[in-house]
């Protein structure tokens, strides 16, 4: 249609349109008017908090000056679009990633320093924004900024959570204690409230079949009653690296949808009168703190009909807006499922059209069969999301009876395919029988969606021969791919270790504009591991960052870091399946073997210093009491003078996206220990070796792809493989062998535990147990190859340019791991979306 725009005189509007300030003038003039004005403060009061939030406002404006245009170019050109719905963003800090993807750190450094601060300080003061809780939340957050940077049409869409990931603490004791974490309480200048974007959702209710006129049920129904809440968008920009694109992150909050109960109010019944208005409140306050843990809470439930309910109803509004017919909206619209939180957008999406658009069955069926596509991130058992049908039932009426209709088709077809095949029948049920009945989620993405894929090959293939084995087998193997996973070089190499970036555009004689966005170009930093002068440089960055980190360990916990020792890293979620245990059982071992270590055998010992850092599920006990351990053998080893020259341990609290940008830059070994075949890819094993840290690791995930890339010599592989997983734990059930038998060198460790080495003998005997009975994640079977692998370790440090040599080809060779290739990967085989250049 013709446009509308703009109101009045264009003229006025063109010369008056604000363009990206870039120069230190205009930065500066930005900068104090907003201490004047936004902020209402006096420059002679201002402190750091305040020179932060007047720096985030000055750049959130030039943010805005791309984003709306990106926005408008985009309705102009309508092009096919992708939406990203994931119910958790890990995004971090923005503000440095902001300026270095404006190319605008200089000037608002030479700014801010003209004004009395340091940008470096200023940075300091953001807090995260945690909105997730580990791999999957942080790989949203890299995904956003590589569709920017490729300049393709993404928006995420998730929610606004009042209290992200629960702030960590360690009591004396060494017990995690969870507080909340008021993010938003400094207020958040990255955020644009939009109240005039609002949908109403509904839960609860009736939901009643239409019947046609000769009185028979349709596929259609009507859904009424029950409760209705707001939501109110929250948009967030996303800038491109060295492009004007500035994407959307969309998030919702929940509100009420009327004030409170006048009528309750009035009657004195105050609390009554603020229930409704505190439930609606209540669906967006809290990020559920489980990663790869089972759920089953109605709140969680909720969260995610509320989630996609807003999310789809903008999706179309927007779709509308362009005045095509609803059975084109595949070609306009893709929709990707992180994971199986956003399933309920399949049965919505089918009430949408079939309720309100009142298409037939097979029509809708078509269109939402085309538009969503599913990644799978886990093959655990105890992940894949469940729901109790008598909840579903009583939350989302019509959703349940939507769900009941699919699978019914569903299994008519598969019938068709695998004649009086019962059993494959009970398999492949969206319903699992049992009490209650319960909907398998992943059963509805995979029905629902055009493709489904996993995060590594390994994991893809087990997703394939595992868990939807029965679906490839009736839908055809085409359907099922792999995007392995990938990480932003921005964040993970250019923000976090901006020298080794200068180092290597300064060696490449290329502008880091250029090889941050195609990162195949550090191979030409292959040949520069045989220069000596090159090795020296690259060791001295990492040498200093190691120093950056021993400052920051001193000045936020006190205590004093040897740089000289080799730095060993394990960050992530505490879970069983990643072996945080079998990691503090070698340092235990390590402590062990050096204490009867000759002062003359010791003084042949490379020193080193392992840090731990992450957080528990508050209801994961075992997850919680590795850490107890960890913390005690810290405190323990750390005040062994016979040792603590050799060897230190330290757990750092409350991990953090930002505290890993100080942590990975300064590895030198980082672990990646999972029993194999459980971790479906992982992403911190890629920042790492993108730092030139080697990585230690089991034959899992994408740490398989990384030792394609960079060599076998380069990495440190040790441990059983997947296929024999299966048979080791059928061995631990059916034929147990004490340990004592099969590894003594760990029947020791655990029993120096037990004796109370490192006090409090009888309070980890639950965590001993778990490997002494049943050893599920196979510490038994690895343990002797693990304590190998790390003597091979030792042995390479101790040839330190060798051990630089494989640091720099280890890093040359990570451009596969840029999310650039991942999110090009899915806008070309998936999504079927084109970049659109922002003139
Ligand atoms: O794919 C991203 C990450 O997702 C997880 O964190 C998850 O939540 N399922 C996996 O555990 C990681 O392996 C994976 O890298």
């Amino acid at each position: 249609g013709k446009e509308k725009w703009p109101r009045g005189d264009e003229k006025a509007w063109k010369d008056n349109m604000r363009d990206v300030d870039k120069d230190v003038p205009a930065i500066t003039k930005s900068f104090v008017s907003h201490v004047q004005t936004s902020l209402a403060r006096q420059p002679y009061n201002l402190d750091t908090l305040g020179a932060y939030q007047a720096a985030a406002l000055s750049v959130r404006d030039n943010l805005l000056v791309n984003w709306n245009e990106t926005a408008l170019q985009y309705t102009r050109r309508a092009p096919k679009r992708a939406y990203y719905l994931s119910l958790e963003f890990l995004m971090g800090r923005t503000l440095d990633n902001a300026l270095l993807n404006l190319d605008l750190k200089q000037p608002y450094a030479q700014a801010t320093q003209k004004l009395g601060f340091n940008i470096e300080d200023i940075l300091e003061k953001e807090r995260d924004a945690a909105l997730g809780n580990g791999g999957l939340g942080r790989l949203a957050a890299c995904y956003l900024d590589s569709s920017a940077s490729q300049e393709l049409p993404v928006w995420g869409y998730g929610l606004r959570y009042k209290y992200g990931i629960f702030q960590q603490l360690i009591s004396p004791e060494g017990n995690q204690l969870e507080a909340p974490d008021p993010w938003l309480d400094n207020q958040n200048p990255w955020e644009l409230p939009r109240l005039d974007v609002a949908y109403e959702v509904r839960f609860y209710g009736n939901a009643e079949r239409v019947r046609d006129e000769n009185g028979n049920t349709t596929d259609r129904a009507q859904w009424t009653g029950g409760q209705e809440v707001l939501a109110v968008a929250y948009d967030v920009m996303i800038p491109g690296s060295y492009t004007r694109t500035t994407n959307n992150l969309r998030l919702w909050e929940s509100k009420p949808k009327r004030g409170f109960d006048l009528n309750s109010f009035n009657a004195g019944n105050y609390e009554g009168a603020v229930e409704s208005s505190n439930s609606a409140a209540a669906i967006t306050s809290v990020l559920y703190p489980n990663d790869s843990t089972g759920f089953g809470k109605e709140l969680r439930l909720k969260q995610q009909y509320f989630w996609t309910a807003a999310s789809l109803a903008d999706i179309l509004r927007r779709f509308k807006n362009i005045g095509k017919p609803i059975q084109e909206f595949p070609d306009y619209v893709a929709v990707q499922l992180n994971d199986t939180h956003p399933t309920l957008a399949i049965p919505e999406l089918m009430r949408i059209l079939l309720d309100d658009e009142e298409l037939p069955w097979d029509a809708a069926w078509q269109i939402v069969t085309n538009t969503f596509f599913y990644t799978n991130h886990t093959v655990l058992p105890e992940a894949l999301e469940k729901w109790p049908v008598p909840l579903m039932e009583h939350l989302l009426p019509r959703h349940m009876q939507i769900i009941y209709d699919i699978n019914l088709f569903f299994l008519q077809s598969v019938e068709k395919k695998f004649p009086g095949d019962r059993d494959r029948l009970g398999r492949m049920s969206l319903i699992e029988e049992g009490f209650p009945k319960q909907v398998r989620m992943a059963f509805l993405a995979c029905i629902g969606s055009r493709k489904v894929n996993g995060v590594a090959e390994l994991h893809s293939e087990l997703v394939k021969t595992t868990i939807l084995k029965d679906f490839v087998e009736f839908e055809g193997v085409s359907k099922f791919g792999n995007v392995t996973n990938g990480i932003t070089p921005r964040r993970w190499l250019d923000q976090c270790n901006p020298e080794l970036s200068a180092l290597i555009s300064s060696t490449l004689k290329v502008d880091k504009s250029v090889w941050l966005k195609d990162l195949y170009q550090l191979e030409k930093l292959l040949p520069y591991a045989e220069d000596a002068a090159f090795r020296e440089k690259w060791a001295a960055i990492k040498q200093r960052n190691k120093e950056r980190l021993a400052h920051h360990v001193e000045t936020t916990l006190g205590l004093t870091i040897n740089t000289h020792a080799m730095f060993d890293v394990q960050i992530k979620r505490l879970h069983e399946y990643k072996r945080q245990t079998l990691n503090i059982l070698g340092v235990i071992h390590r402590y062990l073997t050096l204490k009867n270590m000759s002062k003359e055998e010791r003084e042949k010992v490379n020193p080193r210093v392992v840090f731990f850092a992450g957080k528990a599920a508050p209801a994961y006990y075992i997850a919680k009491l590795t850490i107890r351990l960890i913390v005690n053998v810290a405190r323990i080893i750390n005040a062994d003078a016979d040792t603590k020259d050799l060897l230190s341990l330290y757990f750092l609290p409350d991990y953090s996206v930002s505290l890993a940008e100080v942590l990975i830059p300064a590895s030198d070994i980082s672990q990646h220990i999972s029993t194999a075949g459980t971790e479906a890819s992982g992403t911190s094993n890629m920042k790492f070796c993108l730092n030139g840290g080697l990585l230690l690791g089991t034959v899992d995930g994408a740490n398989i792809e990384i030792a394609e890339e960079v060599g076998e010599s380069n990495v440190f592989f040790f441990g059983h493989l997947t296929p024999a997983v299966e048979d080791l734990r059928y061995q631990h059930t059916y034929h147990p062998v004490p340990i004592e038998e099969k590894c003594p060198a760990l029947a020791h460790v655990l029993n120096q535990v037990s004796a109370g080495l490192f006090g409090d003998a009888e309070v980890y005997e639950p965590l001993l147990n778990t490997i002494r009975q049943g050893d599920h994640y196979l510490l038994s079977d690895d343990f002797d190859s693990y304590i190998a692998a790390l003597a091979m370790v030792d042995e390479a440090y101790l040839d330190r340019t060798e051990w630089v040599k494989k640091s720099i080809r280890t890093s040359a060779k990570m451009g596969k791991f840029s999310s650039d290739r991942a999110i090009n990967e899915y806008a070309e085989s998936y999504w079927n979306i084109e970049a659109q250049h922002i003139s």
